[in-house]
């Protein structure tokens, strides 16, 4: 296989999972605005999932957040998703938005809150077992306030107790995800911060607990693909919640704010083997002001982009000039790689995968904008944001 042909297989290979919260409405906790045509309910969400799908090719499968996409039966929700070509993926806990969880989900101070939060995510398992998902993702809003507040060892050790029960609960061919983020709800102390304390829970835990990495979770320049190449050599990466961010927790379209850092951690993935491995490459955004749709084919699109021209490094010539300690050089190298322009060469995997060459152009001309905005009254609002 000559390299550019090695390059366009890759790429036809490549998955990217979209969220189902990503189709409804959402906002910032100052507005949430209401656009036409969204989902009324999960089947809806995956309707449209599928048309990311058929204009990208490569973004066949969804994640779930329970309790905003419960349903009465999960599997007949999979075959929903099987009839339009998609599977379900990440089922997504959430630990954050009842009452009950003021102090806090599983490291909350009462034995009764954690009791509650515990049995919410063997439901997910539940719930996986259901639809066939492979994924457990876990993102805990626990953490402090104040100084004081509450005893932040003893709330490790309620986490490290509460993730061992679910822990037991998977099946054997099912993981537990553990997602990280340095601040917010929590402004004190938030109880998993960073990926070295996801890490070490995941590491006692067993192999089927890895780390997700959210790019939107860290301090300002903080060096992700760092953390990424760790995590790969450590075999603990279990993932990406992808999305960018100007300024915190963003969650603006993948790509958008720093093509680069995309550009870097996709090379750090392909250089670790991680793209042909079982690292789940999700897309965790809120579209507040843009259309959904078309803006979640321009994510799927950039992620593209990134593996694209990752995947187009000249990895002999990089390590030779990092052998020969060519500093300019090997900075060259990758840099070449991030400027070519791969759109010409997408156009060409889409057509040989029998796709239209110009996704967004494509969804536009589909009429399905319309067709949603006619025949769907009063839409869902996505949880986050409510
Ligand atoms: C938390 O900020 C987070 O990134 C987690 O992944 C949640 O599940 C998701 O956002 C909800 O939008
Ligand atoms: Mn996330
Ligand atoms: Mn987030």
């Amino acid at each position: 296989m000559t390299e550019r042909a090695a390059v366009k297989a890759a790429l036809k290979t490549q998955a990217v999972e979209t969220p189902s919260w990503a189709y409804g409405n959402s906002g910032t906790r100052f507005k949430v605005f209401a656009q036409q045509g969204v989902p009324r309910d999960p089947r809806e969400k995956l309707d449209d999932a599928a048309k990311v799908h058929e204009f990208t090719g490569v973004a066949p499968t969804v994640a779930l957040h329970i309790p905003w996409d419960k349903v009465d039966d999960y599997a007949a929700l999979a075959r929903h998703a099987e009839d339009r070509g998609l599977r379900l993926g990440a089922i997504n806990s959430n630990t954050f938005q009842d009452d009950a969880y003021r102090l806090g989900s599983v490291c909350h101070p009462d034995a009764a809150v954690r009791r509650k939060a515990v049995d919410h995510l063997l439901e997910c398992v539940g719930i996986m077992d259901a639809t066939g998902s492979k994924d457990l993702k876990l993102w805990f809003a626990d953490g402090t306030n104040y100084p004081g507040q509450d005893d932040i060892r003893a709330r490790q050790d309620r986490l490290a107790e509460a993730l061992a029960e679910v822990y037991e609960r998977l099946g054997d061919d099912q993981r537990m995800l553990l997602e990280y983020k340095l601040f917010e709800p929590a402004f004190y102390a938030t109880d998993v911060p960073d990926w070295g304390t996801a890490y070490a829970h995941c590491l006692k835990l067993g192999p089927k607990a890895q780390v997700v990495v959210d790019t939107g979770h860290h301090a300002p320049g903080t060096n992700i693909e760092f953390i990424v190449a760790t995590l790969l050599r450590e075999e603990k990466l279990g993932g990406f919640d992808f999305n960018s961010r100007f300024y915190a927790d963003d969650d603006l379209m993948v790509g958008a704010a720093d093509p680069f850092q995309l550009f870097r951690i996709m090379y750090e993935v392909i250089r670790g083997g991680g793209l042909s491995g079982d690292v789940a490459f999700m897309l965790d955004q809120c579209h507040n002001v843009e259309a959904k749709i078309p803006a979640i084919i321009r994510s799927v699109m950039n992620v593209q982009e990134a593996t694209a021209k990752a995947l187009l490094v000249d990895r002999p010539a990089l390590d030779e000039a990092q052998r020969a300690g060519d500093v300019l050089g090997a900075n060259a190298v990758l840099m070449d790689a991030f400027s070519t322009d791969v759109r010409p060469l997408l156009r060409e995997v889409r057509e040989e995968m029998g796709l239209d060459p110009d996704p967004m152009g494509a969804y536009a001309r589909s009429g399905w904008a319309e067709k949603i905005v006619a025949e769907r009254v009063g839409g869902q609002q996505a949880g986050w944001g409510a």
